[in-house]
């Protein structure tokens, strides 16, 4: 008989809360889509998380069809990996409830993205952007993922889940696995077009901070030529020129092309030159992507065949999880 090869499982997720960004494309999509194959894949559109800060109905409804459709125009394949949204699993919101009872307040106030986030909204900061990284845990724990890929501003939220998993597992009796953070080889930070000391953003107030994966390449060549630089004028990678620098990578991780051979290549010349090279690239690379879109986002039921199918495998693995720590927490399970 042939033996099964058991992969190991990875987790992964976009928040609905704004339009894609080149940030989500780049330092995320890019990077899932070399993972399917090698890895049993859970892409989640993680609804329950979108909803931590105020959302218009109708825009969530819009965005989380076209991230799915985003997912699959930047070629990950919905019969390689499960693809769904996040709501339609409610193992997500109950066992997320169960870790927030085993999650200490002083964990959730040293989250830094917490205290970031919490800045922009003054009063009226709602306790699920609190309890969010008890939400992440169990994202995480219910698919008994291996691995996690991981950005650096979320590794404070996946240590919290490693340690959430001890507590339960030293408590109870091994439940979960441990989830190791991903480093992608070619991992990318994008910087905010406008501050290069921050992250493009897709929740940003400012849009020429970021490019969107759906924007026309005439708001492309613009934005990228209001990139913030500096008066150097000699495209370096170099901390001293974060714009710069910024827009390199963007050019390195689409075009391949190594740092030295960039600044090679742009010895003598101006900004200007280098910027338009910077946004043709991105058009470039996002034509494609963005006409698989609408031709996905045409064929809704398409796009619902692929969620319920989702959801079903979804449900499937990570009801099995909740099961489990139902029963040793000493619920009584329905006979
Ligand atoms: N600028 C970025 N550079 C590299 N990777 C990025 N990611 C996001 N922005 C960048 C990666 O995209 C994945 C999903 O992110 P998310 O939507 O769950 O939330 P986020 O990281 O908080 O992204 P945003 O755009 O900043 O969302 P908002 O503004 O809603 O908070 C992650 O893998 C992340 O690393």
């Amino acid at each position: 008989m042939e033996q099964q090869e058991v992969k190991k499982v990875i987790f992964s997720g976009i928040q609905p809360s704004g339009d894609l960004t080149i940030g989500n494309y780049l330092g995320a999509l890019k990077n899932w889509v070399k993972l399917q194959g090698e890895y049993d894949c859970y892409y989640c559109i993680v609804d329950l998380h979108a909803i931590t800060v105020k959302q218009i109905p109708k825009d969530l409804r819009r965005r989380t069809f076209e991230v799915l459709a985003i997912y699959i125009a930047a070629g990950i394949d919905p019969e390689k990996n499960t693809l769904f949204i996040q709501s339609h699993v409610p193992a997500h919101s109950e066992l997320a409830w169960n870790l927030n009872c085993n999650t200490y307040m002083g964990e959730l106030s040293r989250m830094t993205q917490y205290k970031d986030k919490s800045k922009r909204y003054g009063n009226n900061i709602a306790a699920g952007l609190f309890n969010y990284p008890a939400l992440m845990a169990a994202d995480i724990l219910l698919y008994q993922a291996d691995l996690v890929p991981v950005g650096a501003d979320q590794k404070q939220h996946l240590e919290l889940t490693r340690d959430l998993a001890e507590r339960f597992n030293n408590a109870y009796s091994p439940t979960f696995k441990i989830p190791e953070p991903y480093i992608p080889k070619a991992g990318a930070k994008i910087m905010d077009l406008q501050d290069p000391t921050k992250k493009m953003s897709k929740s940003s107030d400012n849009p020429n901070s970021y490019i969107l994966i759906m924007d026309t390449p005439d708001v492309i060549r613009k934005k990228i030529s209001r990139a913030v630089t500096d008066s150097i004028g000699i495209v370096k990678y170099s901390d001293e020129q974060l714009g710069v620098k910024n827009l390199m990578t963007i050019l390195n991780v689409i075009t391949g092309k190594t740092f030295d051979e960039i600044e090679k290549y742009y010895q003598g010349k101006g900004y200007a030159e280098f910027k338009k090279d910077v946004g043709d690239a991105i058009i470039n690379e996002l034509e494609p992507i963005q006409k698989k879109v609408k031709e996905l986002l045409d064929d809704k039921k398409s796009l619902e065949e692929i969620y319920k199918k989702g959801a079903e495998k979804a449900n499937y693995v990570a009801n099995k999880t909740l099961r489990k720590v139902q029963k040793k927490i000493g619920f009584i399970p329905i006979k």
